[in-house]
Order: C-alpha cells, then structure tokens, then sequence
C-alpha cells in the first residue's frame, strides 16, 4: 500500500520575514540585487515551465535526454533504497529516475511550495504501490532532518539549480548535503556547461520575452507581498554572461530616474537611470570544476554523463 506523508520544517511566516529580510537588505545595498528564490509564486513558476519548453532554452531537454539514457546507470550505481529531491517541483524530472529505481522504498521530494509537492505526489505514487512519499516543505538551501529511511541514500539536485548558488554558498550547500550522507549514500547533480556565450546568452533572453517576463516577475512579487509599487515597464530584461565567473547574470535595468515606495518596510528606494538589479546569477560548469567542489565537500565524483551534444551533465558522486 503506497504512503504519503507531508511535514512543515518551514513556520508559516518564514516565507513573509525571509522576503522583508531579502528586500530590505538587498535594495538598501550597492549594487542592488534579490535572491532568484522569489521568482517562484504562481505566476513566475508557470513562466519557469513555459521557459523550459522555449527552443533557446535547452538545459530541461538536454537534462532529460542524460536521464533517459542513464537513469538505469544511476540505479545501478547507486542502488538506492531512498531518493530524496531537493528542489523537486513538479517533479517530472524525477518520474525517469523512479521509474529506473525498481528497489526504491521511499520518496523524499524537498520544496518550499506545498502545492506543488501535493500537485506532484498523486502523479508519483499512481502505479508505484509499494512506495513511501515523504514530502518535505522546505528551504533546501537550509540544513534539512531528512525522515528516517532505508539506505542507501541517492539525493537528488537537479536541473541546474546548484548555478543559482554564488561559490561560497555552493560550498556551504555542499557540504550540508555531504553531512547528511552516510558511506555509500550518493549526491545525482545536474550542472549546465560552458559554452558560446551566444548560446547562454539567448538561453536567458529568449525572443518571444517569456524571461524577460519572468524576471520582471520577481518585481510584481514584491508588490504583491510587500505593497510595492514597482513600475514594470520602467525596467528592462537584461541577460549577460560574466567570463569571468562563468556565470550568466540576469538583470533589471531601471529605464529613467525612479523612487519605489515599498510600503510594509516603509522604505523608499531610489534607482537611478540605468542602475541595474541583479535578479540571479545562473553559473555554467566544467568537469573539473565540479569534481573539485564535490572533493571539497568531501564527495568523491564517479560519474560523469552527458546529453548527445555536450551541453550539459548529470553527475554521481559518493560520500
Ligand atoms: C531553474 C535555476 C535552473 O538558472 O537556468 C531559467 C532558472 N532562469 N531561465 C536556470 C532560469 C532563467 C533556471 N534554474
């Protein structure tokens, strides 16, 4: 008989003081910039799965490609008794891995978003009655109690969203999931690579405007929230790769001089004419690169795939 099971790590309010906390430091601050986590209401996550349909925007397709071809490897190599997904969404990713683990005792699909994880349970459990759903809402970014479950462990941080985190916090992220494996316990990552920079580039600002859309959702979310009165056609869509970095950066660029009143934190903030918000950093990987991170935070890198053409890598390292 299949199980589901849902906890709330997160307070109600955590969401409310971690916005107000968010705004308040990083519009008061030079340059300006708000973490990508508050892209994801409604609106922006039904923009982010529009955006994975777009032709320019090829790191969903080239993920599932590596997942269809090598979700028995993963299976093999892991031999995994308990999945758990950070970030897992709507979790379709994840089906092709489920799928490929016929062992597989228990689900644990982390989330901030409480709907999606109860959205996505019916669909996972449909055709799998032996499972355990144990849904977690949550901030992954956060040390998480992972529920007791049968090892070995396979934790899964998909779609590139690893990017999203600067280095420091890479290396913080990293070693909080290292320290929640045991021996043997596995770490699947998915990381975009380096490529032309016209490639990335398009990627995050595609010619339809649909992320231009969704970037400029981060400001409707704060107006929303916390009674702001950003004028979205005073800023504009731009995406930009850092060389240096190796990261694409989207920004919003303020078109003329402008106050924004944001009324809960009673504060009022000044943009001057072509000052940039940084709305989110997205960091492309090499091979290396990453088995270095995975070493320095104690994971061992084993396997290494990718899709036909290069773009992109699933990784299994272990503890
Ligand atoms: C969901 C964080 C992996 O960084 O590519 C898509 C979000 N931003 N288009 C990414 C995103 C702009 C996406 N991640």
């Amino acid at each position: 008989m299949s199980d589901f099971r849902l906890t709330r790590t997160l307070p109600a309010d955590a969401t409310d003081a971690a916005l107000r906390a968010d705004v308040s430091e990083g519009l008061t601050r030079y340059p300006k910039s708000l973490p990508p986590k508050w892209f994801y209401d409604a609106r922006g996550s039904e923009l982010f799965e529009e955006i994975t349909r777009l032709e320019e925007y090829y790191p969903t397709r080239a993920e599932r490609e590596i997942l269809l071809a090598h979700a028995g490897d993963v299976a093999a190599a892991s031999g995994a008794r308990t999945l758990v997904e950070l970030g897992s969404g709507s979790s379709e990713k994840t089906r092709h891995l489920l799928d490929a683990l016929p062992g597989l005792h228990t689900y644990v699909p982390v989330d901030v978003s409480e709907s999606a994880l109860r959205g996505a349970a019916g669909t996972v459990l449909a055709g799998r009655p032996g499972l355990s759903v144990h849904a977690l809402v949550a901030d992954f970014t956060r040390p998480l109690d992972l529920p007791d479950s049968p090892g070995p462990r396979l934790v899964a941080f998909l779609g590139g969203t690893l990017g999203n985190l600067l280095p420091k916090e890479r290396a913080g992220f990293l070693r909080s999931v290292r320290e929640r494996l045991a021996p043997g316990d596995g770490l699947l990552l998915g990381t975009d690579l380096v490529k032309d920079e016209e490639t990335l580039v398009s990627a995050y600002d595609d010619a339809a405007g649909v992320t231009a859309a969704f970037n400029k959702n981060v400001l409707s979310v704060v107006n929303g929230e916390l009674g702001a009165d950003f004028p979205l056609d005073a800023f504009d869509h731009v995406a930009r790769w850092d060389a240096e970095h190796e990261w694409i950066e989207m920004r919003l660029r303020a078109r003329r001089a402008l106050n924004v009143k944001i009324r809960e934190l009673d504060l009022v903030v000044a943009f001057e004419r072509g000052e940039e918000l940084r709305t989110e950093v997205s960091a492309k990987f090499r091979r290396e690169g990453v088995r270095e991170e995975l070493a320095a935070a104690g994971l061992r890198l084993d396997q290494w795939w990718t899709d036909a053409a290069g773009r992109f890598a699933l990784s299994l390292s272990t503890a």
